[in-house]
């Protein structure tokens, strides 16, 4: 799909009408509760991804001519804030492939990877790199993370006084001497662009880093896995949740797992720790269902694990993405399933979801939508009535006819929370 011209200047015409307009759409939102659903898709021949949601928008990229020419990869940001959707887009041209997007005052954080530069060997493969984004000015500052070898940004997390936490992993020495291996890193930057302090932790396995959450308390806690090996084989993945304070400091590190692989993906603060989802291929918390299955876990330091839960149907699980909502004392969780016998039958390959869960983190219902192709939900963002933003990844036509190989998409949704739970009370009544 070509952009439509008139977006921009629409956007600037409506000015704050957009927002007053989108507030008032969200708060008919929340009194109706009734299911409601709005969905985009975007693509080309080549290849698109929408790795990223925050209140009002999604970010992913690009390797056609999505908006405009385009020379390789390029990543976009798409706001969903006004009356009319996808009124706003833009390309970052010089910025890759975007993986994560947080909201921030007067503006955007947005991080992702990018290739290496021919000129500077030492930049010849992969960083990360960091943008803030401020309404029509697009990109304020950018700044480049990463050593010699190759770095991927996969996460970001709300530093103090505007700031921002950037996450991910990379080869070789990034902030201090490599640990062999990928290595995570995790480094603070100010509202201007400063970094702080940068830090690096890894076992000298591969170690991936795929989530970051703020504590609450100017720190961030870190999620990941690391491969653990025989003999150079890859037997099994072995979760880690790392917990830095404000000034880089790492209070504790809590590693776990079984012959099971134990995959965190995403995780949030609620009192006193923090909920950690992922996925695992055996029985770590209860009967394993086949393919790969959700879990769930309470961590509260560097030994401490409560209520840990495990769930999922006979094929694959996969989580992405979660929001805790603090007013309905659930969890909202982004994902696939890939499984008929979960949430009812799936389209085909997998089905993009979004899990209800209630405060135990086991499951109260879900939403699907899915093609018979592969059709993924991973970045997710709540609004303050109850509203949701999911972003992902459709090898079909999920949402408009598919452009070819993979497309982007977006959805805008609002759901009572109880929905489900009222529905099984009923029944039970009857
Ligand atoms: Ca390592
Ligand atoms: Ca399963
Ligand atoms: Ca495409």
């Amino acid at each position: 799909m070509q952009e439509r011209p008139t977006g921009l200047g629409r956007a600037r015409r409506l000015g704050w009408a957009v927002v007053f307009g989108f507030l008032a759409t969200a708060m008919v939102c929340a009194e109706a509760f009734g299911a409601y659903e709005t969905g985009w898709q975007w693509g080309t021949p080549a290849w698109e991804a929408a790795f990223a949601a925050a209140p009002g928008a999604v970010a992913g990229w690009t390797a056609g001519d999505l908006f405009a020419p385009a020379e390789g990869v390029d990543a976009f940001m798409i706001r969903l804030d006004g009356p009319e959707p996808q009124f706003w887009r833009s390309r970052l041209p010089g910025l890759e492939r975007a993986y994560a997007l947080l909201p921030t005052t007067g503006g955007y954080y947005l991080a992702g990877t990018k290739g290496g530069t021919a000129e500077d060997p030492m930049r010849a493969q992969t960083d990360a790199w960091l943008a803030r984004l401020e309404g029509e000015a697009g990109i304020v500052w950018q700044v480049r993370v990463g050593g010699k070898l190759k770095d991927e940004a996969r996460a970001l997390a709300p530093a103090p006084e505007g700031g921002v936490y950037l996450a991910g992993h990379g080869e070789g020495r990034i902030f201090s001497a490599g640990n062999g291996g990928s290595d995570v890193f995790v480094a603070r930057f100010d509202a201007a662009g400063e970094r702080l302090w940068g830090a690096q932790w890894g076992t000298d396995d591969d170690d991936y880093l795929t989530a970051a959450a703020p504590d609450g308390a100017g720190g961030v806690y870190l999620a990941g896995y690391s491969d653990v090996d025989e003999d150079c084989r890859r037997v099994s993945e072995r979760g880690f949740v790392l917990h830095y304070g404000p000034t880089g400091e790492l209070a504790w590190v809590y590693r776990w797992g079984t012959d099971a692989a134990t995959r965190p993906e995403t995780l949030v603060a609620t009192a006193g720790g923090v909920w950690v989802f992922g996925e695992t291929d055996g029985a770590l918390y209860g009967p394993f269902a086949g393919g790969w299955d959700v879990f769930a876990v309470f961590v509260r330091g560097p030994a401490e694990v409560r209520r840990g839960v495990q769930w999922g149907g006979s094929r694959v699980e996969r989580v992405h993405a979660v929001v805790w909502d603090a007013s309905f004392r659930s969890f909202w969780l982004a994902g696939a399933t890939a499984s008929d016998d979960l949430f009812g039958q799936t389209e085909g390959g997998y089905d993009a979801m979004v899990v209800v869960l209630g405060d135990d983190a086991t499951p109260a219902w879900a939403w699907k939508r899915g093609t018979p192709a592969r059709d993924e939900a991973f970045g997710l963002a709540a609004g303050r009535e109850g509203e949701l933003w999911v972003a992902g990844v459709t090898y079909g036509s999920l949402y408009a006819s598919n452009a070819g190989q993979a497309d982007a998409w977006a959805a805008y949704l609002c759901f009572d929370p109880y929905a489900g739970a009222r529905e099984r009370s009923l029944k039970c009544e009857e």
